[in-house]
């Protein structure tokens, strides 16, 4: 019986995840925690517990006394808000990271933390974007995600953890907004087009970035870690995407429910070059290969669910 400790669990993936999770393992089995506290109905279905990751101490001590033996470190802050605070994206992502794997080693926990698109950079192969390949970032988000792959690496190959991750393109959903990304973007459309038919988006035409649906992230996300390590030659993070598209795509998708949506532009240049440095399109072949990773979910099957979801809930 798996006992998880989940840090960031009232972020845009830890809201859904923990929702999932407590459905497999059962409500007591699963420790969300965050470093603020919520009413929200799907984290009080079980334990909770204030967590400052960056406080190595009180992270084992969390993990201890809950007896976790799986740890899914999801705490961090994302592209847009770290390049407006660098120094403390670094101390967050890095420390949070640290005090995570720390306790993942003194505790024998399976281990898993999400890596990003981000991790790869300028240089790197824009297209079909290998799974190793290039990875010089140039955004404070990325160098902090290719330093906790590296750092993941580290501790699997010295200690044994039994460390996993996935490099996430970005996340479509319904349910908990995200916070201070780039790709948000595509996020903010869904919710703009049903609330009032209209989007003013802040990346470009043009622009392709690589996007999953979140029900297939957190399918991912078990999925990996219930399959046979021995299979796994990659300790770091895996390439997986569903789709890649532009803002156009996106649009003409949510079309096909809302004829009269309207989309314009007035591009953020900050956010825009985030984007600039991104992949178009990455390669998911090891992950189809070692783990087995699929999707549910295309573009159009993405935006129906999307569209319906949201209707209820803003209608
Ligand atoms: C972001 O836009 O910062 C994230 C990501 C792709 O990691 N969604």
């Amino acid at each position: 019986m798996k006992r998880i400790l989940v840090t960031g669990a009232l972020g845009q993936i830890g809201s859904d995840l923990i929702v999932k999770l407590r459905q497999i393992y059962g409500d007591e089995a699963v420790l969300a925690t965050d470093i603020r506290q919520s009413q929200s109905e799907a984290v009080q279905s079980g334990p909770f517990r204030l967590l400052d990751v960056t406080d190595s101490k009180a992270f084992y001590d969390a993990a201890k006394e809950f007896r976790a033996d799986t740890i899914i470190h999801l705490a961090a802050l994302l592209s847009a808000r770290a390049e407006s605070n660098p120094a403390l994206a670094w101390n967050l992502n890095m420390g949070g990271l640290l005090s995570a794997l720390e306790t993942a080693r003194a505790l024998s926990c399976q281990f898993f933390t999400p890596s990003s698109i981000a991790a790869f950079g300028a240089d790197t192969p824009k297209r079909a974007t290998p799974q190793d390949t290039l990875q010089r970032p140039l955004t404070m988000y990325g160098v902090s995600k290719v330093s906790g792959e590296l750092l993941c690496d580290y501790y699997h190959h010295k200690y044994g953890v039994d460390t996993r991750g996935l490099r996430f393109p970005g996340l479509i959903s319904h349910s908990a907004p995200p916070g201070g990304g780039t790709t948000d973007y595509a996020v903010d459309m869904y919710w703009e087009a049903v609330r009032s038919g209209s989007y003013t988006s802040y990346i470009a035409k043009g622009t392709y970035l690589d996007m999953m649906y979140m029900p297939d992230a957190i399918s991912a996300i078990i999925t990996l870690m219930e399959a046979d390590g021995s299979r796994l030659k990659h300790r770091n993070a895996f390439n997986v995407t569903a789709m890649s598209v532009e803002p156009e795509s996106i649009a003409a998708s949510i079309r096909r429910h809302i004829p009269d949506f309207k989309l314009d532009y007035q591009v953020d240049p900050v956010r825009q070059s985030i984007a600039n440095e991104w992949p178009d399109a990455i390669d998911a072949t090891c992950a189809r290969e070692e783990w087995g990773f699929d999707v549910q979910y295309d573009l159009n099957r993405m935006t129906d669910d999307m569209v319906s979801k949201l209707t209820e809930k803003l209608r």
